[in-house]
C-alpha cells in the first residue's frame, strides 16, 4: 500500500482552516488539521511545498517512522508551523489506519478508558448579570464545567468575553480571527484585572454554589508574582484550574507561582513538543497539559507527552477552541478517550458553516463528548461546501497597555 496523493485544502467557514487530505493507491482517504490561527498560509505552504512531495510512495501504515522522518529529516525542528504540518500527516495516517482496520482510532491506541470526556464550555459577560445568564445557558445545554471570563472595569475589550449573547443562534468566536489586513488593537491593565476577577468568582460561587467546576484563563498576561497573587486570591473559589497565568517561555517563573498557591495550573496551548513541557512536568509545576493535537505533532506526540505526564499525576486538558478544526478536535477526543490520565476537554462549539464543511461523528451529550464509532477519526470533508468559503486574511487581536506599550494578548 502506498500514499498516492497529498492535497492541502484551505477553507474559511467563519474562520480559516488548513486540512491535509491523503489518499492511498487503493482510494482510502485520511484527513489531518494544520491550522495555525493567523498564519494559515505558512502551514499550508510547508505542507504543500515541502512535505507532500516526500509522502508520495510511502507506506501509510508506517506512522511512527513517517513522524520521525518529518521531524528529524527537517533538520529545523519544532516550532508551530513544522509541528502543525507533522500533526496533519500523523492524524491523516491514523485516520487511514482506522478505516483499514474498520475501527475508530481510540480502539487502535488502547481502547476506551472511560464512557465519555467531561467538557468545559466558555461562559462570559460584559456585566455580572450577562455572565450569570451565560452560565445558565451553558448549564441548560448540558455543560457540567464552565470557564468564566468577564469584562473588567477600565478595560474596553477583553480576551474571552463575547460582545453579544452567545445562545442567540449562531455562536461565533469572541476572540475572533478578525477579518482584515491588520489585527484589531485591544487595551490591558493588569492591576484592574487582578482587583476585579476575585469579585467575579465570589458572585458566581454565591449564585451557583460550591460544586460546579469553574475554570479561568489569564491568557499569558501576568508576571510570575502577579500570577501568584491572583491564584492565591482565587483560592476561596476553588477553581478547577487557572490557565496560562504567565507566558511560559520563562519556565522557572512557574516555581514562584507554585510556592504561593494551591490553585491548580494548566498551561501549554502554544507549546509544540514534549520538550516544552519537560521541566514543567518533571518539576510538577503544572497540573494539566494544554497541548492540542494540531500544534503538537498529532496523536503520536500527544500520547507521548501524556505518558510522561502520567508518571507525575498530571492530567490532560487539551486545547479545544474553534481555531482547532473538527479534524484536530476529533484527533484529541480519540486520545482523551484512550489515555488513563484524562482530565477535561475544552469545547467551544464550531459554527454551523464549519459543521457543514466538516461532517463529524463526534457527540456532546449531558456534558460529555465522545468521538463516535465511525472507523478512523470520524470526520468527512465536504469539498463542495468548502468551496463556498474561500480563504480570507484574518488575525487575532493584539494588546497594548494604556501608555501604548505592546503587551501579551
Ligand atoms: C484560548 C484560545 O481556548 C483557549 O483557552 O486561549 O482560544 C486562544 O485564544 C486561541 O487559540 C488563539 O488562537
Ligand atoms: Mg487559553
Amino acid at each position: 500500500m502506498k500514499i498516492a496523493s497529498a492535497e492541502v485544502l484551505i477553507t474559511s467557514p467563519t474562520r480559516n482552516f488548513v486540512t491535509l487530505k491523503l489518499t492511498t493507491d487503493g482510494g482510502i482517504t485520511g484527513l489531518g488539521d494544520a491550522t495555525v490561527n493567523g498564519r494559515e498560509l505558512a502551514a499550508a505552504s510547508y505542507l504543500r511545498d515541502h512535505v507532500a512531495p516526500l509522502l508520495l510512495g510511502l507506506d501509510p501504515h508506517r506512522i511512527e517512522d513517517t513522524w520521525q522522518y518529518l521531524y528529524r529529516g527537517a533538520y529545523w525542528r519544532r516550532g508551530p508551523i513544522t509541528m502543525a504540518a507533522i500533526a496533519a500527516v500523523d492524524m491523516a495516517l491514523w485516520d487511514i489506519k482506522g478505516k483499514i482496520a474498520g475501527l475508530p482510532v481510540y480502539q487502535l491506541i488502547g481502547g476506551a478508558s472511560r464512557n465519555g470526556l467531561l467538557a468545559y464550555g466558555h461562559a462570559s459577560g460584559t456585566s455580572q448579570s450577562g455572565l450569570s445568564e451565560s452560565i445558565h445557558e451553558h448549564l441548560e445545554k448540558g455543560y457540567r464545567a464552565i470557564r468564566v471570563q468577564s469584562a473588567i472595569p477600565g478595560i474596553h475589550a477583553l480576551y474571552g468575553v463575547a460582545d453579544q449573547p452567545q445562545a442567540s443562534g449562531e455562536r461565533y468566536d469572541y476572540e475572533p480571527a478578525g477579518r482584515g489586513a491588520r489585527p484589531v488593537e485591544e487595551d490591558w491593565d493588569t492591576a484592574a484585572y487582578i482587583r476585579h476577577v476575585p469579585q467575579v468568582f465570589e458572585a458566581v460561587r454565591q449564585e451557583f454554589g460550591a460544586e460546579l467546576p469553574l475554570l479561568h484563563d489569564s491568557h499569558h498576561r501576568l508576571t510570575p508574582i502577579e500570577a501568584a497573587k491572583l491564584a492565591r486570591r482565587l483560592e476561596p473559589y476553588d477553581l478547577f484550574w487557572l490557565e496560562d497565568c504567565t507566558p511560559a517561555e520563562n519556565q522557572q517563573g512557574l516555581r514562584i507561582v507554585r510556592q504561593h498557591t494551591t490553585t491548580p495550573l494548566a498551561i501549554g496551548e502554544v507549546f509544540n513538543t514534549v520538550w516544552d513541557f519537560q521541566q514543567l512536568i518533571t518539576e510538577q509545576l503544572i497540573d494539566y497539559v494544554r497541548a492540542a493535537a494540531t500544534h503538537f505533532g498529532g496523536i503520536t506526540a500527544l500520547r507521548k507527552v501524556m505518558d510522561l505526564a502520567a508518571q507525575y499525576q498530571i492530567r490532560s486538558g487539551f486545547h479545544g477552541p474553534t481555531d482547532i478544526s473538527p479534524v484536530g478536535f476529533a484527533a484529541q477526543l480519540h486520545v482523551g478517550l484512550a489515555i488513563h490520565n484524562f482530565g477535561i476537554q475544552e469545547y467551544m462549539e464550531h459554527s454551523s458553516a464549519t459543521n457543514e464543511v466538516f461532517r463529524q461523528s463526534m457527540t456532546f451529550k449531558d456534558g460529555y463528548l465522545h468521538p463516535g464509532e465511525t472507523p478512523g477519526l470520524g470526520v468527512e470533508f465536504d469539498e463542495s461546501a468548502a468551496a463556498q468559503f474561500p480563504y480570507q486574511p484574518a488575525y487575532l487581536p493584539v494588546s497594548r497597555l494604556h501608555d501604548g506599550t505592546m503587551h501579551d494578548w
